[in-house]
């Protein structure tokens, strides 16, 4: 039979250096490219299946699918993703030792419900927590299936919640997880209490930052006067004619404040609303106003605190 890398899940192989697989021992339990990337955190180019791909594999399959997002990634493109699925499915906020513990978890979802009109369950788990609302042997079987693929955006944390299911049913197996995207690239099936359970590659998305969240993220309040500039890792400006309120929800990045106003095209802002910045958070943007910023690719929502 053949052997998968507990990395990547590609088939092991010891005859083609280039090709993904290759070992120089089939005895090993990880390729090389894994070996490297586990010893060494070195990243090789990968072959990624593309979103479509996936979606277009997946749809094919039956079972329940738990896609898990962090609620830092959070966007109208990911959201999207998850809504391509046809399978029975549940939408699960990972990582959420990064929410503050004041943030109540049905508040979100009512929220969430309702900006992105999502009409399937949503529950929360963090994997460094230990912790999971949601048992996903048991909500399979419910649903009367015997099969369920953790799925998600790269980097959400699939496969650390593999890694915690497993050791929690006495099974001494290890997937590999890493801070680099695209680390799992297969389905990787795995059989925990008469279920399958599937790892798989994550779906790709615009992500600005690389950097991943580490610990509660901390919300920063300011009080801005008129023609203030937020400058964000010293690239990306708004710039506010007006004087405001806002909350950044942002991922390891530096802000400047700078009484200057840019030029630029100009972007009208609800009362109470987040300005949404992929990869990077969000900044919450208390009074209605217009904006000049640089950042393209961002999405306006309506904010958690209305609710
Ligand atoms: N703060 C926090 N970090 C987590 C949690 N779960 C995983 N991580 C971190 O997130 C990073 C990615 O974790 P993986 O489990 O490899 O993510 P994945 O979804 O399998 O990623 P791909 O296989 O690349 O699609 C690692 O650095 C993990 O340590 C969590 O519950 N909280
Ligand atoms: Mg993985």
């Amino acid at each position: 039979m053949n052997k998968i890398c507990y990395g990547c899940g590609i088939t092991l192989q010891n005859t083609n250096k280039d090709a993904l697989g290759y070992t120089p021992k089939l005895t090993n339990d990880l390729c090389e490219r894994c070996f490297r990337l586990k010893h060494y955190g070195e990243v090789k180019e990968n072959d990624l299946i593309s979103n479509a791909d996936l979606i277009k594999t997946i749809n094919k399959r039956k079972g329940v699918v738990f896609f898990l997002i962090d609620f830092l990634n959070i966007n109208e493109e990911n959201i999207n993703i998850f809504k391509s699925i046809k399978l029975p499915k549940v939408l699960l906020i990972s990582k959420c030792d990064i929410l503050r513990k004041e943030m109540k978890y049905s508040k979100i979802s009512n929220w969430l419900k309702k900006v992105y009109n999502i009409t399937s369950e949503i529950s929360y788990c963090s994997s460094i927590a230990h912790f999971s609302k949601i048992n996903i042997l048991k909500y399979t079987a419910k649903l009367g299936y015997n099969t369920c693929f953790l799925m998600g955006i790269t980097n959400a944390g699939k496969s650390t919640f593999l890694n915690n299911l497993l050791k929690d049913n006495n099974i001494k197996k290890e997937v590999l997880t890493s801070k680099e995207k695209n680390t799992t690239l297969r389905f990787m099936k795995f059989m925990i209490d008469d279920i399958a359970v599937y790892d798989t590659p994550g779906f790709t998305y615009y992500n600005m930052n690389s950097s991943l969240p580490n610990g509660e993220i901390k919300p920063l309040s300011y009080n801005l006067k008129q023609a203030s500039t937020i400058i964000i890792n010293n690239d990306l400006y708004l710039s506010f004619k007006e004087a405001n309120k806002i909350v950044c929800y942002l991922n390891n990045v530096s802000i400047k404040k700078e009484y200057k106003e840019q030029i630029g095209v100009e972007i009208k802002i609800p009362q109470n609303s987040d300005l949404v910045i992929p990869g990077l958070g969000f900044i919450n943007i208390k009074e209605e106003c217009m904006i000049v910023t640089n950042i393209n690719n961002y999405e306006i929502r309506s904010s958690l605190s209305e609710e």
